[in-house]
């Protein structure tokens, strides 16, 4: 028996003695109604007018529903997996995919992380997952992520549930998450969305959206799927098919656009190949590779993918600034940032910009950017004065840019490219140096240096077939780019497009869920800000037994945003001293540890002596290696 504040007191005994059955029905307790008498429950349903003469309660055998239509669909379109919070909107679908299909089922616990990890799962595999929300709330809790996905270019394939007529809602719950127009919200970041009206026209427009998403530029679509239509039986008098998917020919750019461009290439005294969003294969990183020592020039990876080897002599994008400065001709490779490759960016006082490069630099761009553009969101970048754009996929343009490359190169200027590309290595073996140099920098120093961290972490996954799944939602700390030796296009795929936090740890989850096949070890290093978005993904990691590391750069805040209030004080000359407010994570620490431990991850940490680190990634490692996530937790220095 518990005493209440007001004094009087209360048990379920008596609860249960004093109440009406109306009452614990308004409770909306079953166990409750349960134990009710038997007389006393309604003789009967309370028909009204609109309802007389209509059967009720008789039980419904179904042999055949139009979901099972919707799954074979989506099997014939080749997905694999479905990463998802349930919700009754998609209920025969659910039902259809778990029973019917018995699809690989991923279960989230919050759709920003069931869309992360299917934009995370993309950038592996090639080819999207099926991700679903619950009409109004899922799609709206989506929205970011597919924002991320959107700007990132990564074809995400969605479906959301919602009971269009109003005359079969139920009360309450199916009013506020149905809508006229679910996509609405949505609809300036998918590449394409419809709404079925019948089950030949799911058919046609799950395989129109598929192809839509896999078309470069590739991009989140989504489906507005009617409850009656997945939930109601096959119509008698619909003869339904699965239409076909089309082979897709490659996107390549226009001949005589890629022979001038090769002529420029040529001719340079100093050309620059810049990638960002290129290396989405391992095929797009050999190519580029291919014709960088064709040219045997410098190669700046702006790091939207893995572009370009790492320890390539000819990568120069840790001095990318002096090589823009140099070249007379740039030639970019899927990068719609091209203004900010090429100019600087101060706002110390007041926001302008500087040129990096020289007046009459060539500029030629290579990308699906140019087949595509929307309005009212602004990822597009600044306008860039292009001299030759090439609308096309910079991949599959790239053999005959290496072919026509080939057949204009002049015999004497052979040696002179020879002198480049030695020039270029060497300058390459110096940065390498210094970073490393630059590396040792506070090496026992407690928070844990983040140089310290990606050494230590290198050393424990060296020998594996690796793959960093995400690194937080930005690339931030960048020195797994600078000491790291990484050649696979899955070695790194770049980070939120959208810059939308909450992004890291389930996209990291669902590259895990990719890699997993092939044996591979996902590692990610996850910004503790980032983390606790969506920490929910460690259960969905634990429950899926993703084989993934979490190495949590645990500087104990938001410390991108601290740096800018810190700035932003500077200016007004008030003093840093209470920058930490509103951006620590302190008072109390979050022990990571113990979160991953709770949501059944094994885990270790927290870390603050850097010598503890190796051995704890060790035997992190060997978890993973089981086929299961663990999580380090690493007290580490903000940058
Ligand atoms: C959804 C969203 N909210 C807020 C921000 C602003 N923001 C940018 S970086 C950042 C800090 C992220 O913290 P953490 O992942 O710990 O990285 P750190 O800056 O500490 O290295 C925040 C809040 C954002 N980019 N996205
Ligand atoms: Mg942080």
């Amino acid at each position: 028996m518990s005493k209440r504040k007001d004094g009087s007191t209360l048990n379920r005994r008596g609860l249960l003695k004093g109440a009406t059955v109306a009452s614990l029905a308004a409770l909306g307790s079953s166990q409750a109604m349960a134990q009710a008498p038997a007389q006393s429950r309604p003789a009967g349903p309370n028909v009204s007018p609109a309802d007389a003469g209509r059967p009720r309660e008789v039980p419904i055998v179904q042999d055949n529903c139009g979901s099972d239509y919707m799954a074979d669909v989506i099997k014939s379109l080749g997905i694999e997996h479905v990463a998802c919070n349930p919700g009754n909107s998609f209920r025969g679908l659910h039902e259809s995919l778990i029973n019917y299909l018995k699809i690989d089922w991923h279960t989230c616990t919050h759709e920003e992380a069931s869309v992360a990890m299917a934009n995370g799962y993309a950038k592996i595999e090639g080819k999207p997952m099926l991700t679903l929300a619950h009409g109004t709330v899922g799609l709206q809790h989506a929205s970011m992520a597919l924002y991320n996905a959107w700007c990132d270019r990564v074809p995400v394939y969605m479906m959301v549930g919602n009971i269009l007529d109003a005359a079969k809602r139920a009360p309450g719950g199916e009013w506020v998450h149905s809508v006229q127009d679910a996509a609405a919200t949505v609809r300036d970041f998918v590449k394409w969305d419809d709404v079925p009206g019948s089950l030949t026209h799911f058919g046609e427009s799950a395989v129109r959206a598929y192809n839509i998403a896999m078309t470069p530029p590739r991009a989140p679509v989504l489906l507005v799927l009617d409850a009656e239509l997945q939930d109601g039986p096959l119509p008698p008098h619909e003869k339904l098919t699965i239409p076909r998917l089309p082979k897709m020919a490659p996107l390549i750019g226009d001949p005589g656009a890629v022979a001038e461009a090769a002529q420029l290439l040529v001719n340079a005294a100093n050309p620059v190949l810049v990638a960002d969003r290129c290396g989405c294969s391992q095929a797009a990183i050999d190519r580029l590779v291919e014709l960088a020592e064709l040219l045997q020039c410098a190669v700046v990876d702006l790091g939207g993918r893995m572009n370009f080897p790492s320890r390539h002599p000819l990568n120069q994008s840790e001095r990318a600034r002096a090589v823009v400065r140099e070249a007379d001709v740039i030639v970019a490779f899927e990068a719609e940032n091209l203004w900010g490759a090429t100019h600087t960016f101060h706002d110390a006082v007041e926001r302008h910009y500087d040129a990096i490069i020289r007046p009459g630099t060539r500029l030629v761009s290579i990308g699906a950017a140019h087949l595509y553009v929307k309005a009212n969101y602004q990822d597009f970048q600044r306008f860039t004065e292009i001299d030759l754009a090439i609308p096309a996929d910079a991949e599959a343009t790239l053999p005959y840019l290496i072919e026509a490359v080939k057949q204009r190169v002049p015999l004497d200027r052979k040696a002179a490219m020879t002198t480049r590309g030695e020039r270029l290595s060497e300058a390459h073996r110096q940065t390498i140096k210094r970073l490393k140099e630059d590396a040792l920098y506070g090496w026992d120093a407690s928070p844990i240096s983040t140089s310290r961290l990606a050494a230590e972490l290198w050393e424990a996954i060296r020998t594996e077939d690796w793959s960093i799944g995400a690194v937080g939602s930005n690339n931030r700390p960048s020195w797994h780019r600078r000491l790291w030796d990484m050649t696979k296009y899955y070695h790194f795929t770049g980070p939120a497009a959208g810059g939308g936090e909450g992004y890291g740890a389930p996209a990291a989850a669902g590259a895990a869920l990719a890699n997993k096949k092939h044996g591979r070890l996902t590692v990610t290093i996850q910004g503790d800000g980032d983390l606790m978005y969506s920490p929910g993904v460690l259960w969905t990691c634990a429950h899926s037994r993703l084989p993934i590391l979490y190495v949590v750069h645990n500087n104990r805040g938001y410390h991108q945003e601290k740096l800018v209030i810190q700035r932003m004080a500077n200016r007004r000359q008030r003093g840093i001293d209470r920058s930490h407010i509103g951006c620590a994570l302190d008072d109390p620490f979050i022990d990571y540890a113990t979160v991953a431990k709770g949501l059944g991850v094994a885990s270790f940490g927290p870390i603050t002596d850097p010598d503890d680190l190796g051995p704890a990634l060790k035997k992190a490692v060997a978890v993973v290696k089981r086929g299961e996530p663990a999580l380090v937790d690493v007290v580490s220095q903000g940058r």
